[in-house]
């Protein structure tokens, strides 16, 4: 027999979204344990070691705003934050917490079944002991489980092949030859790192992203006062904003402006970094309007061709698509094709056909012969974390067959059918800065499971709560008509699972914005929580 353990509460995962779980449960009195498949705090960042990696965010709005003291003292040097700074931010929020001695580390959540009988979920981890709990906190992060595409021959290559987010410190890049597939966040910031120090570095692109600069700078003492003397009002204006990155979001059409006045606002939104800023913090359509974005995708193509000397590299780098894919930002992208050892593929034009012993071969016969493949090929984001868990709820029934037609939830954080089962950050989150997201969404899934004890205390139920399917489905409306009103849904992305083969399309994200999120969390609190069930009788 499997070793047993009560408890009140288990949260899983100790990033942004667990660490702070933890944090109010254990405010609520609640006997509560924590697990993580990795040996130590950060989720995604603890993962993600990949030479260049970094936030896209910028530092001083990259961080919990819920402790001010922490908020003032916790160092940022720079104006975005490299992995191992992060790494040690959630190792000071866990140990002023103390929250280390609730989590059990190299653990991992293997299967959940929910027992109506005793309304408690029974919860096998990979130690082999079975946890049973009342209430089940899934705080694993939109991109856990790795995308790799079966390419033939990858068994076949001599060399070293990793995924970008399994990179380990121990791998010698140096002077060696590198592939890198992908151009997403994490395939644009590695060819952005790896360019400075690797032989060559072959950059595999299917489609080619819009990539802006970051302005990487350090941050003076000043200018840190200024920014804790304001960081009331910034977390304000985040917290009511649409995307919450702590730049402003004018309510300024594109085409409202004069075609020099446009060029300026550009210009300006270029040197002062970010692509989300460039997306959301200059005009208020870009992601809406066709006629808008195509301005914006001039002005970014332009810069393209003025920083990519070689006219053939420019062309691979230069995309077709909508500008409405998630943003990406680094500022050695680009300039880092001047240099004769990074190398663009069109994998448009000569797709990937198959792996060997030197190599990655492409359709028109060439071997690019390489030392290190690195898979920057992304996950199987937002439900697909979950479908790695044999999760049971209400009579038996998976949650891989309950979210056939689509991850459905009530406001992101609960569905029918799996009762006490929270999801923060999950599928209907609000698509916006992840730390605010994962606040809002932990601060909910306490409320709830507060309101759910105060009933079961008061002899009115057994600390049941549930989505009724109505909700959801409700909800799920809401994000797809959101979706539809933007030029997101135009274009194929992991935004609605069109990454992997197979996988339901449908959005993963409420693209209605953070302010407008947490208005709908509060109606639904005013209205004694309508949408949710109690099990009061
Ligand atoms: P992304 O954004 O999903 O990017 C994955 C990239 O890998 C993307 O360019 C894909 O090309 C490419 N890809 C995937 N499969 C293949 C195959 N089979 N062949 C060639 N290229 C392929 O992942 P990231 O890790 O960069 O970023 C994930 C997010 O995590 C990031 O945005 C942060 O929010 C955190 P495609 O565009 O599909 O043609």
């Amino acid at each position: 027999m499997a070793e047993e353990t009560y408890h009140d509460a288990l949260v899983v995962g100790t990033g942004f979204g667990g660490l702070y779980s933890l944090h109010l449960l254990k405010q609520l009195g609640l006997d509560v344990k924590a697990i993580d498949s990795a040996e130590d705090v950060g989720g995604t960042w603890f993962w993600n070691k990949y030479p260049g990696a970094r936030t896209d965010v910028e530092s001083h709005v990259y961080r919990y705003s819920w402790d001010k003291e922490l908020l003032q003292s916790s160092p940022w040097p720079n104006n975005y934050l490299r992995q191992p700074e992060l790494q040690k931010y959630f190792q000071e929020v866990a140990r002023k917490h103390d929250l280390y001695k609730h989590i059990a580390f190299k653990t991992e959540l293997q299967a959940a079944t929910w027992d109506d009988r005793t309304h408690q979920w029974r919860i096998k981890v990979s130690s082999g002991k079975v946890l049973v709990v009342r209430y089940l906190v899934t705080a694993i992060g939109i991109t856990h489980k790795k995308n790799v595409p079966d390419i033939p021959g990858l068994e076949s290559f001599k060399g070293q092949v990793t995924h970008s987010s399994a990179w380990s410190p121990e791998i010698q890049y140096e002077n060696k030859r590198i592939a890198v597939i992908g151009s997403g966040a994490s395939g644009v910031q590695l060819v952005g790192a790896l360019g400075e120090k690797a032989k060559s570095v072959t950059h595999l692109i299917r489609n080619a992203q819009y990539v802006l600069p970051a302005s990487y700078r350090s941050v003076s003492e000043e200018e840190r006062k200024l920014v804790n003397q304001r960081y009331d009002r910034i977390w304000n204006d985040v917290f009511a904003s649409a995307v919450g990155f702590g730049f402003p979001e004018p309510n300024r059409p594109t085409l409202s402006v004069s075609p020099e006045d446009r060029e300026k606002i550009f210009q300006d939104l270029w040197d002062q970094g970010s692509g989300f800023r460039f997306l959301f913090g200059g005009f208020s359509d870009i992601a809406t309007n066709e006629a808008a974005n195509k301005e914006a995708i001039k002005f970014i193509h332009k810069k393209i061709r003025e920083i990519v000397k070689d006219p053939q590299k420019a062309e691979v780098l230069t995309s077709s698509d909508w500008f409405a894919r998630r943003p990406l930002t680094d500022d050695r992208y680009y300039a880092g094709f001047n240099q004769e050892n990074v190398t663009a593929v069109d994998l448009k034009k000569t797709p990937i056909k198959s792996i060997n012993a030197e190599g990655i071969e492409t359709s028109d016969g060439k071997t690019h012969a390489v030392d290190l493949i690195v898979f920057a090929t992304g996950f199987d984001t937002s439900d697909g974390s979950y479908y790695v868990v044999d999760f049971k709820g209400r009579n038996g029934k998976s949650l891989k067959e309950h979210w056939a037609d689509g991850p459905q939830t009530n406001l992101g954080a609960t569905t029918a059918e799996f009762p006490n089962l929270f999801f923060i950050n999950g599928p209907g989150a609000p698509f916006a800065n992840n730390p605010p997201v994962t606040e809002i969404g932990a601060e909910f899934a306490a409320d709830l499971i507060a309101r759910a004890e105060s009933f079961r205390k008061n002899g009115n139920g057994s600390g049941v709560v549930e989505s009724t399917k109505e909700s959801d489905n409700d909800w799920f409306e809401v994000t797809k008509q959101v979706a539809e009103m933007t030029l997101f849904s135009k274009t194929p992305s992991w935004f609605f699972g069109e990454n992997i083969p197979g996988k339901t399309v449908a959005p993963r994200f409420y693209f209605g914005g953070l302010g407008r999120f947490r208005a709908a969390i509060a109606e639904v609190k005013a209205k004694e929580y309508a949408g949710f069930l109690f099990g009061e009788t």
